[in-house]
């Protein structure tokens, strides 16, 4: 049987490594002048945004660079109560999906939008791995903009990944499943036969950012598991590693270790355009959402898609080809020239560092070894520029400086080690508190990076806190890396479990047009209240909608009569205030809901249900002004069929009767 092979995965990596090992010295190896390079005067501003996924909590966070402060928490696939997001009946849309409402996902990868294969701070993208979907961030308000289901995936890993002019975001499928037209209800130990790879490329309108499904490539079944586009000269090009060549459906971490070397999937997508623009492409029924955030309604649409272009890789033979790649390669990292790609193979004890120009004369020779499902294989000796040797256990990920060196993170012996990308000699290593997933520095990704700061993020923290129960807070390690030596200079914790992240410059973002309100004259949304004048409350059969304003320190109307059990009640919420940094909350008691919170200018609507009559109080949630506390109202709800009639008002008290 297969399963006995398991103890020889991988001979230089004991078994218990596998689980990480803990640097000697847990100290806290920070010394000398570094508390005064992470230091950031109250009232400054940090030199870097950095936007960190959130893993398991379908959140992206902001923090700034170098202090660590937190500054937002942007809600993307996740609801989130704070803010109403996916709470208020306008963002409820966001998270609809071709299963309904889906309201949580696990955020791993960050992809800052690109001008020239540099940061140009108008968009982060981020992916959801759970149920595949792809959201669009907008820098300007720091709120997700865009949400699009990927059709034929299962598990979006190998996302989001930018070409760059953010010409393409590109998402490779981590499961392999059958295809969304064919039936799925097949035996699963049939995964050779009928389980198929997709890699999605989502076109990104050049003003708008809106994001569409342009193709497809649907490629023998593996795992994807990251990726990365080519730059400069490999521009045109992607590279996705793959594991699970072994095609198993069961035990996988001893299954999809068999072979010696997976493979680093080369893609010539300009290739692949070419035939979509011939009309190569077949349409294929499938089924997802596309939701998109518009801000003059302040109000989400989502719309089903119902077909997408596919490229069977088979039948083209210039787009894809496979390069070996040991073992289990995890991630795939394409230096600032676009010449190395860098393979990290979770269970290998070196460094593959592949050359473009060799993958070209090897593609152009024919250098192969054979094919796997039709696909070429590259010799793995013709594609490589050569090997990073002993430089740790357990490499994952590796980003650049741009002065020609690469950083790689080591989970199994929790260090980033930095080498040279010429002579591929190890030049420094540092330890991480511990385990080290992800590794971030400014650009780190780009053709341009800003070689000062390195951010490690840890996937166990043990004994660096103060102790939290069984689950301790996740942690992100910042070192300066401008001189030879990487030096600790801070660690934070992070929110949810932190994967990719990236910086930017703060001034790109912050010089971008950042929205401080939104204009009250041009909110076009359905229910908006123009004015505390307009301020109403109208019945049409049990549903009941409030057009109701807020301003420091009331809202109109904040006493309501006549509502029944069984009605329907909508308040839509419009933020009179035309002043940055005022928003107002709404809340009310027994509501199965959260809180609204709404910018100056909007309107967001909280749906209610009462259910029994009684005197129910509403107040605002946000400390707005010196009598915020005095923000507040009744709303009195009468039986089922009782003859209350509709009543509402402001600063003078309902008729008494008797
Ligand atoms: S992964 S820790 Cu989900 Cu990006 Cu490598
Ligand atoms: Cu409005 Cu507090």
């Amino acid at each position: 049987m297969k399963l006995i092979q398991s103890t020889s995965i991988a001979a230089v990596i004991s078994a218990a490594a596998l689980f990480s090992c803990k640097p000697k010295s847990t100290g806290s190896a920070v010394s000398g002048d570094a508390a005064a390079k992470a230091y950031v005067a109250p009232g400054k501003y940090d030199e870097f945004y950095n936007f960190v996924s959130g893993g398991f909590s379908g959140q992206m966070s902001v923090y700034g660079l170098p202090s660590g402060r937190l500054l937002r928490v942007i809600p993307v696939f996740s609801v989130d109560p704070e803010k109403g997001w996916g709470y208020s009946e306008e963002t409820k849309p966001m998270l609809n999906t071709s299963h309904g409402f889906v309201p949580w996902d696990d955020l791993h990868h960050t992809e800052m939008s690109q001008t020239n294969g540099e940061i140009d701070g108008k968009w982060v993208f981020a992916n959801g791995n759970n149920t595949p979907r792809l959201a669009r961030i907008d820098l300007k308000t720091f709120k997700t903009a865009e949400i699009i289901e990927l059709p034929n995936s299962a598990g979006n890993h190998s996302s989001p990944y930018g070409t760059e002019n953010s010409e393409y975001i590109v998402a490779g499928t981590r499961f392999s499943v059958p295809s969304d037209e064919d039936n799925g209800d097949v035996p699963i130990n049939s995964y050779k036969k009928n389980f198929k790879g997709h890699i999605s490329f989502v076109s990104v309108a050049k003003e708008t950012g809106e994001m569409k499904v342009a193709f497809q490539l649907k490629t023998p079944g593996v795992n994807f598991d990251l990726a990365r586009a080519g730059k400069g000269k490999s521009h045109g090009w992607f590279f996705f590693s793959c594991y699970n060549t072994e095609q198993a459906s069961t035990l996988l971490e001893v299954n999809a270790s068999q072979k010696d070397k997976d493979f680093i999937m080369a893609v010539n997508w300009k290739k692949a355009e070419e035939y979509i623009k011939a009309g190569k492409g077949k349409k294929v029924k499938t089924k997802y959402a596309h939701n998109t955030w518009n801000e003059a309604t302040h109000t989400a649409t989502s719309k089903m898609e119902e077909e997408v272009l596919v490229l069977d890789v088979k039948e083209f033979k210039d787009i894809v080809y496979f390069i070996p790649c040991p073992k289990s390669p995890h991630g795939c990292d394409v230096d600032p020239t676009g010449e190395y790609i860098v393979g990290s193979g979770k269970l290998a004890a070196l460094i593959p560092v592949f050359s473009f120009d060799k993958i070209q004369q090897s593609i152009a020779a024919k250098s192969y070894d054979g094919d796997y499902e039709g696909i070429p294989v590259i010799k793995y000796e013709s594609a490589l520029y050569g090997e990073v040797k002993k430089p740790g256990l357990g490499p994952l990920h590796t980003e650049f400086d741009g002065r020609g060196n690469a950083y790689t993170s080591f989970f199994v012996s929790s260090e980033v080690v930095k080498w040279n990308i010429k002579d591929l000699k190890v030049l420094d290593r540092v330890p991480t508190y511990y385990s080290v997933g992800h590794l971030s520095i400014p650009g780190g990704n780009t053709k341009k990076p800003n070689g000062k700061y390195l951010v490690a993020y840890n996937k166990i923290t043990k004994d660096r806190y103060l102790p939290t129960g069984p689950e301790l807070a996740q942690s992100a390690q910042l070192y300066d890396i401008s001189g030879d030596k990487m030096q600790l200079i801070l660690d934070y914790p992070t929110i949810g479990e932190p994967h990719y992240a990236q910086s930017a410059p703060a001034d790109i973002i912050r010089n971008n047009g950042q929205l401080k309100l939104y204009k009250l004259s041009d909110n076009k949304h359905p229910y908006v209240t123009q004015g505390e004048a307009n301020a109403k409350v109208t019945r049409e059969g049990n549903k009941v909608h409030v057009y109701m304003t807020s301003i420091r320190s009331h809202f109109a109307p904040d006493n309501i009569e006549g509502i029944k059990v069984g009605d329907e009640v909508y308040f839509h919420v419009t933020n009179l205030e035309q002043d940055w940094d005022v928003p107002h909350g709404f809340a009310i008691k027994g509501a199965d809901n959260a809180e609204l919170l709404i910018m100056p200018g909007e309107t967001t609507t909280l749906k209610w249900l009462p259910k029994k009559p009684g005197m129910f109080p509403m107040y605002c949630t946000d400390f707005c002004s010196a009598l915020h506390q005095e923000m507040q109202g009744y709303i009195r709800v009468s039986p089922a069929g009782s003859n209350v009639p509709l009543s509402f008002s402001l600063g003078k008290p309902v008729p008494e009767t008797k």
